[in-house]
């Protein structure tokens, strides 16, 4: 007898849905959305319906492996953890616990989940990454500028008069955002893409912008310059509630608006008409992720952050420099649940430069590698020096459901649950602001363990045993404790499966910035206080003819490496089959320039590396970019990191995977 139960998405994404699942004879058969939820509202992507085909899978990885002699063994898991944790008391005696490297990445969004960080704390603190592949760079920018990194609650978008996209490619990342939009619509607020592709959503728009990839920062500086020229800035707010504002006229006042026109490859005339848009009051930014991945990429979101600074639309209903929404993350006891403070040793990598780090590191040299929740060697930058790296520990660890490009180097893999066959809740701190409890629906295949019980049994074998001995409900409970003051608690959450935080639903309306002069800040003392250069500026992407014009010259073309549409980065190609083919999507000008056609075959390169692929032509994407979606694995012809770079952004914290010049060629 078939059975449907609510359960949660667990992919890294910013809708974090709620499902209805199908249960049949100890088996997920169906994954359906829940339409009992106030923001998903019984809608899902194929992704989330791809988990049923992840968890029943006859490629899931069902027993612990060991490489011996190049070849993996099946070993029980007895012998992996019993080895793994006489490794572990080796290195510590003998090299200190820093020469661990955990190398882990967002790919599940259970808050249980962390608790690999208590356990590399308890064990004496570990060699840690810090910064982030995905979103870092703008972070650290809202920080500078608001104090924190908070959004307007979903509903807030009817209240805008204009919305504009902002290098967010919602119709294909945030789908419910892209529900949202169409009400907007419909509703009659005038929605604005800007995006150097053409994407789906810039076919609902009622315009699509297209700019230089890199260049946003430029355009939103020209917009500024604009609403300051014809006098329609919001005074209250600026004089009232902002910081720096003299540096920011200063800047503007330097450059013409001709050459901001000239430089971001948008002209004076929508320029214009986008000054006049901010002004319309109230207008709300939804910035995407892809625009802060360059070098500039903080300075571009603090410059839009300035421009709706600047238009008044801060902390007004309908507006907001929405990026992401950390106020969800917040809401839980971290400190509790990863015992920071039991860490003796500390030593912090770069994420972007894990594996450069990993190379030259000395005093002491890296041990071994754990990776949970990631796949490094398809998603970190310039896979050529990661796979060097990787390849170059004694001993790596990866925990996993797939034999992925990561797990094939590995000394130990082992098998993990899929979501459906363990109990946690699930987060997401990019969009809305719900939680979601998911319970066990199935058991695990073959051996497959939760990370928690592997965390666990390594723990007890290691003498901390006492720090893991909870249940699952003492562990949910300890981290809601800090929500039992606005009624949350477990209980609840298990009765009624999807429960609102309680967040600002328009942040800064009472213009309490949390920055050190209480006021929003156009330069930042917090940017200052860190050496780094607080002020805004008018800077390019590292790999550009403005900045690097010989490396231009070499590589003419910018390559962007945007999300998949039927994957969650790598997690679905090896399900998609065999026939997949690395596309390579080409603006119409450079087919025109090189004679290509739909279909041909090319190499693209640059001097971190080449990958070929089939060329689809672009009508309408800004000239001389290219994209190649990200995550495709090295067998079916990625990764797409091996054209990328590990540079770190201007703020050190984020990536820099779309500053990316490349050249291309057609081949046989
Ligand atoms: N289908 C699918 N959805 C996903 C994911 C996935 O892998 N697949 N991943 C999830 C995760 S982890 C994340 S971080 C989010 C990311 O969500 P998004 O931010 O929407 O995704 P990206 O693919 O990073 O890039 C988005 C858009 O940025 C544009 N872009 C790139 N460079 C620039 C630029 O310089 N200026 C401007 N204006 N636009 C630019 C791209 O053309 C693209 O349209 O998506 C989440 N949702
Ligand atoms: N070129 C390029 N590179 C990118 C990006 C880009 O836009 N372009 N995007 C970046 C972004 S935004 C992000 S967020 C990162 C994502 O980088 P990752 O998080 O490393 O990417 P995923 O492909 O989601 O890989 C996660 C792996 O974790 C495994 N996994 C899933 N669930 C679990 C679990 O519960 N436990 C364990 N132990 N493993 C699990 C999956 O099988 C999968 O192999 O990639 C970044 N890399
Ligand atoms: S991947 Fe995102 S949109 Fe798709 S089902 Fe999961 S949370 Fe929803
Ligand atoms: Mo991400």
């Amino acid at each position: 007898m078939a059975e449907i139960r609510k359960a949660a998405c667990p992919l890294n994404c910013w809708d974090s849905c709620s499902f209805n699942v199908t249960i049949s004879e100890g088996k997920v058969v169906k994954v359906e959305g829940d339409d009992t939820h106030p923001i998903t509202r019984g809608k899902i992507c194929g992704r989330g319906r791809m988990l049923e085909k992840r968890a029943n899978s006859n490629q899931r990885l069902l027993h612990p492996l060991k490489k011996i002699n190049g070849e993996f063994v099946t070993i029980s898991w007895e012998q992996a953890l019993d080895e793994l944790a006489e490794k572990f008391q080796h290195i510590k005696q003998n090299f200190g616990t820093t020469a661990v490297l955990h190398s882990h990445d967002y790919a599940n969004n259970g808050i249980l989940k962390n608790l690999d960080q208590r356990f590399f704390n308890c064990y004496g603190g570990v060699t840690e990454l810090y910064g982030s592949l995905c979103w870092g760079a703008g972070i650290e920018a809202q920080k500078w500028d608001f104090g924190n990194a908070w959004s307007h609650e979903p509903d807030d978008i009817s209240n805008s008069k204009n919305i504009v996209i902002w290098g967010r490619n919602v119709a294909r990342t945030n789908m419910h955002l892209y529900e949202r939009l169409l009400e907007a619509k419909r509703q009659g607020i005038k929605i604005y893409v800007i995006d150097p592709l053409y994407n789906a959503t810039a076919k609902l728009a009622d315009e699509f912008i297209t700019v230089k990839p890199g260049m946003d920062g430029i355009l939103a500086a020209g917009i500024m310059k604009e609403i300051l020229r014809l006098g329609l800035e919001d005074r209250n707010f600026i004089e009232q509630s902002t910081h720096g504002f003299a540096d920011l006229l200063k800047l503007l006042d330097s450059i013409s608006l001709e050459k901001l026109s000239e430089m971001a490859e948008v002209s004076c005339e929508v320029i214009n008409q986008l000054a006049y848009i901010y002004s319309d009051k109230p207008t709300a930014t939804y910035m995407g992720l892809g625009l802060q991945r360059y070098k500039n990429g903080g300075n571009t979101i603090r410059l839009i952050d300035a421009l709706a600074a600047v238009s008044g639309n801060i902390g007004i209903p309908g507006g907001g420099a929405n990026y992401a929404n950390l106020q969800v993350s917040q809401s839980f006891a971290f400190e509790e649940l990863t015992l920071s403070n039991r860490k003796q040793n500390s030593r912090q990598f770069s994420i972007m430069k894990q594996a450069e780090e990993v190379l030259k590191a000395t005093d002491p040299a890296i041990q071994m590698i754990v990776v949970s929740c990631g796949n490094p060697l398809t998603q970190v930058p310039d896979t050529n020096i990661v796979e060097q790296a990787f390849s170059s520990v004694p001993t790596v660890v990866v925990l996993e459901q797939f034999m992925t490009d990561t797990a094939l180097l590995a000394d130990y893999v082992l098998p993990m649950t899929t979501a459906f066959e363990e109990e946690d809740f699930y987060y997401s701190s990019m969009y809305h602001h719900y939680v979601n409890y998911s319970p066990k629906l199935v058991s695990a295949p073959g051996e497959a363990k939760p990370d928690l019980w592997i965390w666990t049994q390594l723990a007890e074998r290691l003498g901390f045993g006492e720090d893991f001995s909870f249940t699952r409900d003492e562990w949910l409970k300890m981290t809601l404790k800090p929500l039992a003051g606005a009624g949350i608690t477990l209980e609840k959450l298990k009765d009624q499966h999807t429960l609102e935080l309680p967040v600002e639903k328009v942040p800064w309306s009472n213009r309490n910035f949390q920055t050190p002069t209480g006021k929003f800040e156009f330069t930042s003392l917090l940017g200052q206080e860190k050496g780094l250069n607080g002020s805004l500026t008018l800077a390019v992407p590292e790999e550009s003819k403005l900045k690097s014009p010989l490396l231009a010259l070499k590589y003419p073309y910018q390559l962007l490496t945007i999300h998949p549409m039927r994957s969650n980065h790598s997690q679905n190609y090896h399900l998609l089959g065999d026939h997949i083919k690395l596309k390579v999507e080409i603006a119409a000008n450079i087919a025109d320039e090189q004679g290509i056609s739909n279909g041909d075959y090319v190499r693209v390169w640059n001097d971190r590396g080449e990958v070929k692929g089939y060329i689809s032509i672009l009508s309408k994407a800004h000239p001389n970019t290219i994209n190649i979606d990200e995550g495709i694995w090295k067998r079916l012809g990625g990764s797409v990191n091996q054209l990328t770079s590990s540079r770190e952004s201007d703020n050190g914290l984020g990536s820099t995977l779309y500053d990316c010049v490349v050249n291309l060629e057609k081949i046989n």
